[in-house]
């Protein structure tokens, strides 16, 4: 595996250089972030990103992301214009090096948060999902973002996105991924670029938003739709593992086994009672998934992709984008290497 950390670009707190000095640090992931969604990314913005990751000694191989627009998801409007254009972006971040594309098919919000800073006993903060917070949020206040969103949408339209998407049926939003892929899937090949899907956060319907990606049946279809190995998976055990319905060790196993996960996202979750969830630090201790087995699950199947430590809590007094702090992700980071060495050395 290559262990990377997200940045988010030269206006992260967190720099460059205090990433590197993560022990086994390969490199980054990132992406150009001014850019309007649907729009190309020029080959010189990602000439001067690279150049700008490698400076400091580190990597940039795999982008996290590239927005797809509402209107693809919603097969509407300018779709097949965006469709080009998601095209060109592949065919230039594929010139540039770059082997991976992380994205999404969350209609409208990606990952979905009730509350940033919930203090948990030990004195860190932490990104919780509480049902009782969710029913009181409005989503058409324009108020719900988070930090790191891969905005897909601007505040403006979200009335008017609610309303298409309450008359789009979940086998359309199907149907539109398959046109997508359809479409992007042979451009990724020609341009051995591996597109990763990221799942859907949390994986249930939300605010009445159809979401598709979020267990192993829908994960089967998904992969089934064009049956290449550049059509693939982002494998977030957060997102998955955050309902008891998806077993992410044996998801590991099936699809890092058939050569489909090309980016690994790991973090523990913390499951409720009533099926809300806190955000846990990454040992298997803190929270309800079993992280050697998930890993263990990574090296039996020889997994030799991109792995990064996902959403910290805030410790020691950190501040910044909430989930993307140092601290934490970094002891994530180390926790993972330290797994991963003693299955190297034990194998
Ligand atoms: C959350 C991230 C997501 C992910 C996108 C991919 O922390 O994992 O924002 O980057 O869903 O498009």
């Amino acid at each position: 595996m290559k262990m990377t950390f997200r940045w988010y670009g030269s206006d992260d707190p967190v720099s460059l250089s205090k990433i590197r000095q993560i022990p086994n640090m390969s490199g980054v992931v990132s992406a150009i972030y001014d850019i309007p969604v649907g729009e190309v990314w020029p080959v010189e913005r990602i000439q001067a990103l690279k150049r700008e990751v490698t400076a400091a000694g580190l990597e940039l191989e795999v982008i996290e992301s590239v927005p797809v627009h509402e209107d693809i998801k919603l097969g509407r409007g300018d779709c097949e214009r965006y469709i080009e254009n998601y095209k060109q972006n592949i065919k230039n971040l594929g010139q540039c090096g770059i082997k991976v594309i992380c994205y999404n098919f969350m209609p409208v919000f990606d990952w979905t948060r009730t509350q940033l800073d919930k203090e948990l006993p030990d004195g860190s903060n932490a990104l919780v999902y509480y049902k009782d917070q969710l029913e009181k949020m409005n989503p058409l206040s324009g108020e719900l973002s988070l930090p790191g969103w891969d905005a897909s949408y601007k505040k403006e339209d979200l009335q008017e996105l609610f309303e298409a998407y309450g008359k789009l049926t979940e086998e359309d939003l199907w149907h539109n991924l398959e046109h997508f892929l359809s479409e992007i899937i042979p451009v990724a090949e020609a341009s051995d670029v591996k597109m990763a899907i990221h799942p859907d956060d949390p994986p249930w319907n939300i605010f009445g938003l159809p979401r598709i990606i979020t267990n192993e049946k829908n994960l089967d279809r998904f992969l089934a739709l064009v049956d290449s190995p550049y059509n693939g998976l982002t494998l977030c055990s957060g997102s998955l593992g955050c309902t008891t319905a998806n077993d992410i060790p044996a998801l590991v196993r099936k699809y890092a086994g058939m050569g489909r996960i090309h980016f690994a996202h790991v973090r523990n979750v913390k499951i409720l009672p009533d099926g809300g969830f806190e955000e846990s630090a990454h040992d298997s201790s803190c929270g309800s998934l079993d992280i050697f087995a998930i890993l263990k699950a990574y090296h039996d199947a020889g997994f030799d992709g991109y792995i990064r430590p996902d959403h910290g809590r805030m410790i020691w007094g950190e501040t910044g984008r909430a989930g993307y702090g140092l601290y934490d992700r970094a002891l994530g980071a180390v926790y993972i290497n330290g797994i991963w060495e003693a299955l190297d050395k034990m194998s």
